[in-house]
């Protein structure tokens, strides 16, 4: 590549001590003693052990664990907090693999600075004075020149909210992270546009107590975040109705009453067919409509002609499936739930179909409702006090409301978009810093991020291991794993309020440093020193902890605690919601105000041409997006992804399983790697399925190399969400490419 900023491979560096070889333990494992549980040599008294409270971060889900080490302060295993509502003890298999992160090897060890030799560019170890000193310089020299709002900010994880603060106190507001336009964010305008609240991370749904719920593609099961799959486990038990819709049979699918196969990128059709025999049949809960929503009229005579029949011809689905189904939900309610489902970035018009399935929740009466969606509720922890921010001249709101009117939040495209020059731009990004986030692997359009990367001025990234993004860096900063540091507390909004405390349960492995300790140094060098008035954030914590009742000390011991509730978890009557009309918005005035149709109409997308196949995507429950690949205890578990293909299909092409092929999209695009084939009935003829995370290009990631195929490089068509910027990425259609003898045959 001949480009201003080369891609640069990260040698792999002194490899450091031997990982422990730890047998991954099974998800609810919750019988076993702690004992059974460490796996210690028989006799062992607790002594031999010490437990750190920690909480997880291989998702988002933040489970509360202990962090078990023996008297060599080796770290031997992790285990749930017995105390934490949000996992009763039990870790998923990645909380409990999430061990090797640290154990890696082929972690980043040192800063590293890209420097230019023998016409070659390449990364020489630095020490972290000189690498901080010139993070702060080329920070200031941006400022100086172009204004501090050019500096922007991509992040996910935990170290988020540590290069926010930095970023907002230096004089920008221009941080995107990918859960927002890759994931959740049309589904979160569509709610605050119905109800005035979103669904929330944990989700409100009141999944224990359901009697049916519908999930349409979220597959939970593999989709492991926690509290929802264990709740989903007892409500089973309990005889729940499950009603899947997803072209995959997939592992919820197998617990469901129906299956709903529906054609890809159809469900608006089948919403608004549910809602219409809904209304058709008067199955609505008429008291809460009438007290609650608006609009109800308007929706009625919009889906008066939305039959089951005109659905079928567009979903596949037979009518007399989509009125039972309709008559069940109905039937349970309002202890039945559509779940609003989480990564939604799926076809553009993404908004509204999270806008029909809030809408099929309003007529099912669920809200607040037990077995529908409950209040949340949380601590309310102070801020620690510092000055306030300065007021940026310009924020993202300035580069993307113009396009998107009803983007809540950044989006992570169009900050992209902003860094590349155009006569188009109003403001113009120049700096990046990127810290817990691989965007090459995250978000889509490879071509867009190259252009952006090859014209910025400096591009700073924090990660913990050498992942594709650090490729891209002028420095990059080796983060410590999450056993080895201080995060901010936990404090998630549920059913009962709770706080975790995260503290390092071992020193930092090589000169890796952890996010607090990282942005205090830039801030000082940035003369921001009264934003990090602290000489260790273990008095940040401290602090807060004190207003809440509690101290670091006793959370030490503790690990979590539980608060008492000052709200209901459910409501009666008439409930005030913080929309402008203080009702439900069935019909929605601001879509409409911003030129989108106020009531969902379904749209047809395009279809796989000749001898191509739709690509979908999903999890699995042992890996994490692409952050998990390059670790052994999960490799252990699942070394790479297949592609699952039906068997008409591998009949016509010709495959049988384990055929190893290469993936070619409508564009051209050919996975960088072969994949190996799963000829199953659990797909649907029109469309083939990866999970997503595999493929990585980086050969020093050396367990991840090569494993499998990347969905995201072959995500080259982006459907853009009209009303909110996200990225639908199941547009794109590929082929079966065979490797022979040196040649690329199509099959
Ligand atoms: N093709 C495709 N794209 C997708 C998705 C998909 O299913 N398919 N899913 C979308 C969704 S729902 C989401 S939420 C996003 C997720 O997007 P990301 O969160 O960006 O996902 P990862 O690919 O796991 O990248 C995480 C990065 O953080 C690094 N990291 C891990 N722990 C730490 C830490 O403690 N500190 C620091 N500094 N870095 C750390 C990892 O090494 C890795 O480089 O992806 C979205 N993009
Ligand atoms: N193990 C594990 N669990 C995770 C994560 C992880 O990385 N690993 N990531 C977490 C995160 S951040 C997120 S956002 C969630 C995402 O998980 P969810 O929100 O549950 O799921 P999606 O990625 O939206 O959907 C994947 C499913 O959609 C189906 N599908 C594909 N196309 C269509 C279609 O047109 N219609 C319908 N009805 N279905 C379709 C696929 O077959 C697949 O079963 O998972 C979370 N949980
Ligand atoms: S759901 Fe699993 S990976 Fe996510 S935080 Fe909990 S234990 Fe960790
Ligand atoms: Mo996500």
């Amino acid at each position: 590549m001949n480009t201003r900023r080369d891609f640069i491979r990260i040698s792999t560096l002194a490899a450091g001590g031997v990982a422990l070889g730890l047998t991954p333990l099974k998800f609810l494992s919750g019988s076993r003693s702690r004992e059974e549980l460490l796996d210690l040599p028989a006799g062992s008294s607790r002594e031999i052990y010490r437990r750190i409270p920690s909480y997880c971060e291989v998702c988002f889900w933040k489970c509360a664990s202990w962090v078990y080490t023996n008297s060599d302060n080796q770290i031997l295993k992790v285990l749930g907090n017995e105390d934490d509502p949000l996992c009763n003890g039990r870790l998923c298999p990645r909380g409990t693999g999430g061990i090797g992160m640290y154990h890696d090897e082929d972690r980043l060890k040192t800063p590293l600075i890209r420097v230019q030799k023998n016409g070659k560019q390449e990364y020489r170890e630095a020490g972290w004075d000189e690498a901080l000193d010139l993070i702060a310089s080329r920070m200031k020299e941006i400022k100086a020149k172009y204004g501090a709002e050019s500096m922007a900010l991509f992040n996910h994880g935990c170290s988020g909210p540590f290069f926010a603060h930095l970023l907002h106190a230096f004089g920008s507001e221009n941080n995107a992270a990918p859960s927002f336009a890759q994931c959740r964010g049309a589904r979160d305008v569509a709610y605050i546009h119905t109800y005035g609240t979103i669904p929330g991370s944990p989700e409100i749904t009141d999944i224990r107590d359901c009697r049916c719920m519908v999930l349409i593609g979220s597959h939970l099961g593999e989709n492991m975040h926690n509290t929802q799959v264990q709740e989903l486990a007892e409500a089973i038990d309990q005889g729940i109705t499950l009603i899947t819709v997803d072209p995959r049979f997939s592992t919820v699918a197998g617990k469901s009453k129906y299956w709903l196969p529906i054609k890809p990128a159809t469900d608006l059709a089948l919403l608004l067919a549910w809602i219409h025999v809904i209304i058709e049949e008067e199955l609505y809960d008429k008291d809460f409509v009438k007290l609650n929503t608006t609009g109800f009229d308007q929706l009625k005579s919009h889906v008066s002609s939305m039959t089951p029949e005109w659905a079928y011809g567009i979903t596949t689905l037979e009518p007399a499936l989509i009125r039972l189904t309709a008559r069940e939900m109905a039937r349970a309610a309002p202890a039945s739930i559509v779940h609003p489902g989480r990564h939604v970035a799926w076809y553009g018009d993404d908004t509204q179909r999270s806008r029909a399935i809030a809408i099929l929740n309003a007529l099912l009466g669920n809200w607040g409702k037990r077995g529908g969606f409950y209040v949340p509720e949380k601590v309310a922890i102070p801020d620690f006090p510092c000055p306030d921010y300065p007021k940026p001249a310009w924020n993202f709101h300035d580069i993307h409301l113009q396009k998107y009117p009803l983007a809540e939040e950044s989006i992570t495209n169009a900050l992209i978009e902003a860094s590349i020059p155009s006569a188009d731009n109003h403001h113009q990004i120049r700096g990046w810093i990127v810290s817990g986030t691989n965007m090459p692997e995250a978000i889509p359009d490879k071509q867009l991020f190259l252009k952006a990367v090859d014209s910025l001025e400096f591009i700073v990234v924090v990660d913990t291991m050498p992942m594709e993004i650090t490729g891209y860096a002028d420095v990059v900063l080796p983060e410590c794993t999450y056993f080895e540091r201080y995060d901010d507390i936990r404090n998630s909004a549920f059913r009962e309020p709770s706080i975790a405390l995260r503290m390092p349960a071992a020193e930092p492995k090589y000169e890796s440093r952890a996010a607090w300790w990282i942005t205090k140094q830039i801030g000082e060098r940035l003369g921001l020193h009264d934003y990090f008035a602290y000489d260790h954030y273990e008095e940040v914590i401290d602090w807060q902890l004190k207003q809440v009742g509690t101290s670091l000390d006793e959370m030490k011991e503790k690990g979590v605690m539980r608060f008492s509730r000052n709200k209901d978890v459910y409501l009666e009557g008439e409930i005030k919601f913080n929309t402008p009309s203080g009702k439900i918005e069935l019909y929605s005035a601001a879509f409409e105000a911003a030129g989108l149709d106020p009531l969902p109409v379904y749209t047809a997308h395009p279809e796989p041409p000749a001898g191509y196949y739709r690509l979908i995507y999903g999890r699995a429950p042992m890996h994490t997006f692409s952050r998990t690949a390059n670790n052994q205890n999960l490799i252990d578990l699942m070394p790479e992804n297949a592609v699952w293909v039906n068997p008409k299909v591998a009949g016509i092409e010709g495959l049988k399983n384990g055929d190893r092929v290469y993936l070619k999209n409508q564009d051209g695009i050919r996975s960088s790697f072969t994949v190996s084939v799963r000829v199953t009935e659990r797909i649907r003829w029109d469309s083939v399925y990866m999970v997503h995370g595999f493929g990585h290009s980086k050969k020093e990631l050396t367990k991840a190399y090569g494993r499998g195929a990347s969905t995201t490089e072959l995500i080259t068509r982006v459907m853009v969400d009209p009303a909110m910027g996200g990225t639908g990425m199941r547009g794109n259609f590929v082929m079966f490419v065979r490797e022979e003898e040196g040649k690329e045959v199509e099959i």
